[in-house]
């Protein structure tokens, strides 16, 4: 079967190798707290030393970290894709972007982070997304409102995830659906299997293990993404 519009779905998996943490993988804990209880707005309210502890730690290692085979597997993918290819990550660090800045990718590519990602800050006032590679305060002042502060440019449990209408008509118009390293233990992104079986597309699973919704596709393809991802996506 030749496809024409692919939707990829990635998680923590995919970046395991390059040596950033898993969620499950540190049983969901950091510094004894759950990730449910550190990454949401009350949370942040709460105390937001810890959770900018929390968010600076993991930016400041992203300068530490590479882009892996799997990464690049996609961006060649992308650089040749004549249909549309869209690549949704859960993820908030930039290994996806990294690796598709060269090649150059293709017309129909695109690459969301429903999430949002690490190296950006966004002001609690006017909502204005900005870069921010280094450590951001507890009550880190926003340079675009006088009476805002910044907060992690991340969508925390309880928020709704960026981009969805633009995932949801892309799930709808796909012929393959492919999900790489992800538990599928939070929604919607776990959901996205059933929109894309809803639109007749084929659907693979890639990942270390089963995930939780592992029953939901056609084909699974166990084992480290960097060994799986490159020879799946060279095959199309
Ligand atoms: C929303 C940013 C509503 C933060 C993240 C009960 C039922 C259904 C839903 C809910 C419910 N109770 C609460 C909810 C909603 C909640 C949810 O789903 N909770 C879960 C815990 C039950 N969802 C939300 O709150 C979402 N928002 O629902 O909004 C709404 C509606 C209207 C209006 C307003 C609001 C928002 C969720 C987003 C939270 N933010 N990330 C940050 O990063 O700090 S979630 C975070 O965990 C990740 O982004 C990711 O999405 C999620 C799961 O992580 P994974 O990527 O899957 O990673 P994990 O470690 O779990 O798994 C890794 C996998 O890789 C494993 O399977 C492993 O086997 C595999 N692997 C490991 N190594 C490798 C590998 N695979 C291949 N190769 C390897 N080498």
């Amino acid at each position: 079967m030749t496809h024409r519009n692919i939707v990829v779905l990635t998680g923590a998996g995919i970046s395991a190798e390059s040596g950033v943490p898993t969620f499950r993988g540190a049983d969901g804990l950091w510094e004894g707290h759950r990730f449910e209880d550190v990454a949401t707005p009350e949370a942040f309210a709460r105390d937001p030393e810890l959770v900018q502890r929390f968010y600076n730690l993991r930016r400041a290692a992203l300068s530490t970290v590479q882009p892996n085979a799997a990464h690049h597997a996609l961006a060649e993918l992308a650089a040749r894709w004549e249909g549309d290819f869209l690549l949704v990550t859960q993820n908030v660090d930039d290994l996806h972007d990294r690796a598709h800045a060269d090649p150059l990718p293709g017309m129909g590519f695109e690459l969301i982070h429903m999430h949002g990602e690490l190296l950006k800050g966004r002001c609690t006032r006017t909502g204005l997304v900005s870069d921010w590679p280094g450590d951001m305060a507890a009550h880190e002042p926003s340079p675009d409102h006088p009476d805002g502060w910044m907060r992690p440019h991340i969508v925390w449990f309880g928020e709704m995830p960026l981009h969805m209408d633009r995932i949801e008509r892309a799930l709808a118009a796909c012929d393959l659906f492919v999900s790489i390293g992800t538990s599928g233990a939070v929604y919607p992104a776990a959901g996205f299997v059933d929109l894309a079986r809803r639109a007749g597309a084929r659907t693979v699973e890639i990942n270390l293990e089963p995930s939780l919704g592992a029953g939901l596709f056609d084909e699974g393809l166990y084992g480290p993404a960097t060994e799986v991802v490159p020879g799946f996506f060279a095959a199309l």
